[in-house]
């Protein structure tokens, strides 16, 4: 399913709540071309030299696979992102999370950016400074699955930050329930984390961030040029190459193609000024 805009409740819901879950927003075969490529890295990287309890957390993931690359603007979002932030983003993080079955996991909670953001709330009339996005790959159907776990509202007022740390046990706590294919978005304000998994399976799940462009990303300073090499124009520009317009606070000051790349549009060849 595509979604490029928000109903009222969904609005309504966002504004309030501080996240959203929207259903298959990825076909099944996504899913398990996506899974194939998660399994592949877990293999390589997890397996083979950590103790497998300790599960994937993998970040600056689109020079492992193509279809990591694909996803930053994937059609199923991309519009309500835009809606979402307006056009003067950046992509922040690509990351894929594997949460193993772990009976000594007690699951962790946390807002993005640390005390560093923790105290930045826009209201929601503003474009927020970062979005997450979470798509789910496996099912989860039940408590204590390593589900996302979110606290609704906390990304608007002061969470209490007394001496007894926030956990996935704290009253306000909701455990997210979500089918593959399924995706969560949400604020970075937002106490958020994971549970524990008691159940058989791991729970895996890629998360793509998006935040404005005046922010560093959080996984890379620069792609390499034979990343930039596989991206169309606008995943380029997510990827932070303004290209021509290249110069001190082009971050700040946009390029003037911004809103139309972003849209998908051919950007429109300006006239140069004759010079003199
Ligand atoms: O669902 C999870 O595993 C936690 C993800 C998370 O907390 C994050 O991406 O900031």
């Amino acid at each position: 399913m595509t979604y490029t805009t928000l109903t009222e409740a969904q609005q309504e819901q966002w504004a309030i709540d501080g996240y959203l879950v929207l259903k298959n927003v990825l076909s099944k075969k996504k899913v398990q071309t996506l899974i194939r490529e998660i399994n592949r890295l877990y293999r390589k990287h997890v397996t083979r030299n950590a103790h497998p309890a300790n599960g994937m957390d993998r970040r600056n993931l689109l020079p492992d696979s193509d279809v990591f690359i694909q996803l930053m603007d994937h059609p199923a979002l991309f519009d309500l992102i835009l809606h979402l932030m307006g056009p003067y983003i950046q992509l922040s993080m690509a990351e894929a999370i594997v949460r193993v079955p772990n009976p000594d996991f007690k699951g962790y909670i946390h807002t993005d950016g640390g005390p560093a953001m923790r105290h930045i709330r826009v209201t929601e009339t503003s474009w927020p400074l970062q979005i997450k996005i979470q798509y789910f790959l496996t099912d989860v159907t039940g408590p204590n699955q390593g589900n996302f776990t979110l606290f609704p509202g906390s990304h608007l007022r002061p969470f209490p930050e007394g001496d007894k740390p926030i956990t996935p046990d704290t009253p306000g706590a909701i455990q997210l329930n979500a089918n593959a294919g399924d995706a969560a978005i949400f604020a970075h304000s937002l106490w958020h984390g994971v549970s524990p998994n008691h159940s058989k399976r791991a729970r895996k799940t890629l998360i793509y961030c998006y935040s404005q462009m005046c922010f560093r990303p959080f996984d890379f300073q620069n792609q390499p040029p034979e990343i930039l090499d596989k991206c169309t124009p606008r995943q380029r520009r997510l990827l932070g190459d303004v290209g021509e317009n290249a110069r001190a606070a082009a971050y700040f000051y946009s390029p003037r193609d911004q809103a139309e790349l972003m849209a998908g549009q051919k950007p429109k060849r300006r006239k140069r000024k004759a010079a003199g």
